[in-house]
């Protein structure tokens, strides 16, 4: 354990000390900062009369749309001149939230992170390629600072070019990768492509850490057989920190939940309701030691479920259940949820499919159609034999078995899904853009 004090403490010294820096943090917004004190005031809830973790129901949420009327510095809590880095919330349209950190924020977000990695077994005698994007993303730097806090020998490949990515695994013995679980897809079906070439696995790779956007254990499977390496889920989000805030041990059951950095808790998305522990639902988030940008109580919109088990791994933090979707992505067809890890769960589960897949909503008149086009390998595709009407017949009924409804499959040669170097985009729907 990178950090065992805090990592393996004991639940009740975790609550305790839980209370203590939330009345902390819940001051330090409201004595430092304009919209949190407007918002406090409100509601009627003063810092001064906090006194145990359920009285956080009576603080107002903060969403999205709050980070976006107060752009760009409304919500920094400490003098600019104390801020040394900025990063961006990868939005995807109009202005970005802009995050800002001081000194301690970026210690801690390293500290956070070199516990994310020591999480399945990296170390100083590790060598990690980060190939998340670097600059306004965290993913990079945020991975990059928690790695070299560990003492790992830290690669800052940054995205994107396959090929010297491979040189450099190869060249320098890389141990880890650190990418989206697309990415680490992209590179296995690379290196299948390019078989009998000198470009081949890096012998010395045993391990991914990928994040920043949903997978599920199928995919997990498709990777791990693929590369032969094993993949741990990496999670986090720019409004409450970036990568780091909770990460699977080699046990891959759940994600530790750094849980004296931050208090998190599931509501209903509907009636925001705060569920009990095990219960299902949008995780919400408050910063705990944060200055420059503390948040209080972010509805991240990401859904999953906290559950306490005891881990094989010593640790005692609560576990977050690896993140099926957001609210956000959740496709509403013809009344019925569906989220696209449902379908990409169904399609990794068939033989002869590759794992690249596109979602693509329309509406004709007043029917939501839903069209999934996914890529069938390229020997299939190409062997007059074989009989694509009846993988695609079979696709279509499982995931009718599945999620209740008709979806109509189109199969696609190799590589025409465009591939991604950062965050996959899965879904189109056009029903947003019409
Ligand atoms: O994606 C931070 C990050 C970078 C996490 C690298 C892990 C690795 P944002 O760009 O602000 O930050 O996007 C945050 O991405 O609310 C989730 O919806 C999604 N997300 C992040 N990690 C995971 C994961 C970074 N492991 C948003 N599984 C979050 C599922 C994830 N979704």
């Amino acid at each position: 354990m990178f950090n065992k004090e805090f990592e393996a403490m004991p639940e009740k010294k975790i609550r305790d000390l839980q209370l203590e820096r939330l009345k902390w943090s819940l001051k330090h917004a409201y004595s430092n900062n304009s919209f949190y004190k407007k918002t406090f005031d409100r509601a009627g809830f003063n810092p001064d009369r906090f006194k145990s973790l359920s009285d956080l129901k009576n603080v107002p949420f903060l969403t999205k749309d709050d980070m976006r009327d107060n752009y760009p510095f409304g919500l920094f809590a400490v003098p600019r001149s104390e801020i040394v880095r900025i990063h961006t919330s990868s939005g995807t349209t109009g202005k970005p939230t802009i995050v800002g950190y001081t000194k301690n924020d970026i210690a801690l977000f390293a500290e956070a992170n070199a516990r994310a990695l020591a999480s399945f077994g990296a170390g100083k005698n590790d060598t990690i390629q980060i190939a998340y994007g670097y600059g306004l993303f965290t993913g990079g730097l945020g991975i990059h600072y928690g790695s070299e806090k560990l003492g790992a020998m830290t690669i800052p490949a940054g995205s994107g070019n396959m090929e010297r990515q491979i040189m450099m695994m190869e060249d320098l013995e890389v141990t880890y990768i650190a990418c989206t679980p697309s990415y680490a897809l992209s590179i296995a079906g690379y290196l299948e492509g390019k078989k009998g070439s000198n470009v081949k696995r890096p012998g010395s790779l045993k391990g991914a850490i990928l994040g920043a956007e949903p997978w599920t254990e199928n995919m997990r499977k498709e990777i791990e057989s693929r590369l032969r390496i094993s993949a741990y889920d990496i999670y986090g989000l720019s409004e409450v920190l970036g990568p780091g805030v909770a990460c699977e041990c080699s046990e891959k059951s759940g994600l530790h939940l750094y849980e004296d950095l931050f208090y998190a808790e599931i509501i209903d998305p509907d009636t925001l309701e705060v569920l009990r522990e095990g219960e299902k639902g949008e995780i919400v988030f408050t910063t705990l030691t944060k200055e420059g940008f503390p948040s209080i109580r972010y509805r991240s919109k990401d859904i999953t479920r906290l559950y306490r088990e005891n881990c094989r791994c010593g640790r005692t933090m609560v576990k977050m259940e690896k993140v099926a979707g957001r609210t956000d992505n959740m496709l509403i067809i013809r009344g019925v949820n569906v989220f696209p890890s449902q379908i990409e769960s169904v399609l990794l589960g068939i033989d002869g499919i590759d794992p690249f897949y596109q979602i693509l909503v329309d509406r004709k008149g007043a029917m939501d159609e839903v069209e999934v086009q996914v890529e069938v390998d390229e020997k299939i595709f190409t062997d007059d034999s074989y009989d694509l009407n009846e993988l695609s017949a079979r696709i279509a009924e499982k995931l009718k078995a599945a999620l209740g409804i008709v979806i109509k499959i189109s199969l696609v040669e190799a590589m025409t899904i465009p591939r991604s170097e950062g965050k996959a985009a899965r879904v189109v729907d056009r029903r947003k853009i019409i």
